[in-house]
C-alpha cells in the first residue's frame, strides 16, 4: 500500500489561505489592489501608464511590477511620479501571496489608495495563483488572436474584467472581437469587456470608469 499525494493541490490550497489574509489585511487598510495579467507584450505596462495618468488625481496610487528580470517596466512607471517597486520571481512565472505580500510590505501601501501587480508574462500560471487582490484584471492584445479563450480558459474564468488592447491593430490582425467575448462569456459570464488602444486612448473611458465603480463598489463592501 502506498499514498498518491495530491502536491499541487496542497500548494495552492496553502496559497489560497495566505492570499485571503493579504485581502483581509489590505482591505482593513484601505487599499484596493488589481492583479493585472497578460501575455509578454500585451500592453500591461503601456496601459498602466495611461491608466495612472488617468487616475493619479483621483487616488494615491502604488504599482508593484514583477519579473523574473530587469527593472525596464519599474523604470518606466517611476516616471509618471507615482510609488513603484521592482520584484523579481527568481524564475517563477507567477506571482503567488507571499511574494504579494512581502513586496507590499517592502514598498509600503499604509498611504495609497490603489496598487497595481503588474504580474508576471503568462496567460497560464497567474491565472492558478490568487494573490488576495480586490479585483483581476486580464489583457488579451489583437495580435495573440481571438481563439485564446479556448487555449487558456481559466485566466478568463479568474478574471473580474477582459481588456482586449491594441485595437488599433484590428486593420492589420483578423481578430473577431464578437466571437472573442461570446467565448470569454460562455466561461464568465459576468466578465466585463473592454477593447482599447494604450498607443492612442481609444476606448480608456469605459475602463477608467469601470475601475473607479469598482473601486467605490468594493469601499462599500462589508
Ligand atoms: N500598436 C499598439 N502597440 C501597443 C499597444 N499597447 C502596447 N503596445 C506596444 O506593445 C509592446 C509591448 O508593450 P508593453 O506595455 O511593454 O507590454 P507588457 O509586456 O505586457 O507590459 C510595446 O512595444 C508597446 O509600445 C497598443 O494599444 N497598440
Ligand atoms: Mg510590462
Amino acid at each position: 500500500m502506498f499514498d498518491v499525494y495530491e502536491t499541487k493541490v496542497r500548494v495552492t490550497a496553502d496559497n489560497d489561505k495566505e492570499a485571503a489574509r493579504v485581502r483581509t489585511e489590505l482591505k482593513e487598510k484601505n487599499v484596493f489592489l488589481v492583479n493585472l495579467m497578460a501575455s509578454p507584450g500585451a500592453g500591461k505596462t503601456t496601459t498602466l501608464v495611461r491608466t495612472i495618468e488617468a487616475l493619479k488625481d483621483t487616488y494615491r496610487i502604488g504599482v508593484m511590477e514583477a519579473d523574473t528580470d530587469s527593472a525596464v517596466d519599474a523604470e518606466t512607471i517611476a516616471k509618471l511620479g507615482v510609488r513603484v517597486i521592482q520584484l523579481h520571481t527568481g524564475g517563477s512565472c507567477h506571482m503567488d501571496a507571499d511574494m504579494t505580500e512581502r513586496g507590499l510590505a517592502k514598498m509600503g501601501v499604509e498611504d495609497l489608495d490603489l496598487v497595481f501587480l503588474e504580474n508576471v508574462g503568462n496567460l497560464v500560471c497567474p491565472a492558478e495563483f490568487d494573490v488576495g487582490a480586490a479585483r483581476k484584471v486580464m489583457i488579451l492584445s489583437v495580435p495573440e488572436g481571438d481563439d485564446k479563450p479556448l487555449k487558456y480558459p481559466l485566466m478568463f474564468t479568474v478574471s473580474d474584467c477582459l481588456l482586449i488592447n491594441k485595437i488599433d491593430t484590428k486593420v492589420i490582425f483578423d481578430f473577431d472581437e464578437e466571437a472573442c467575448l461570446q467565448r470569454a462569456r460562455a466561461l464568465n459570464p459576468n466578465i466585463a469587456f473592454f477593447p482599447l488602444s494604450a498607443k492612442t486612448g481609444e476606448g480608456f473611458d469605459a475602463w477608467i470608469q469601470w475601475l473607479k465603480d469598482a473601486v467605490e463598489q468594493w469601499r462599500k463592501e462589508a
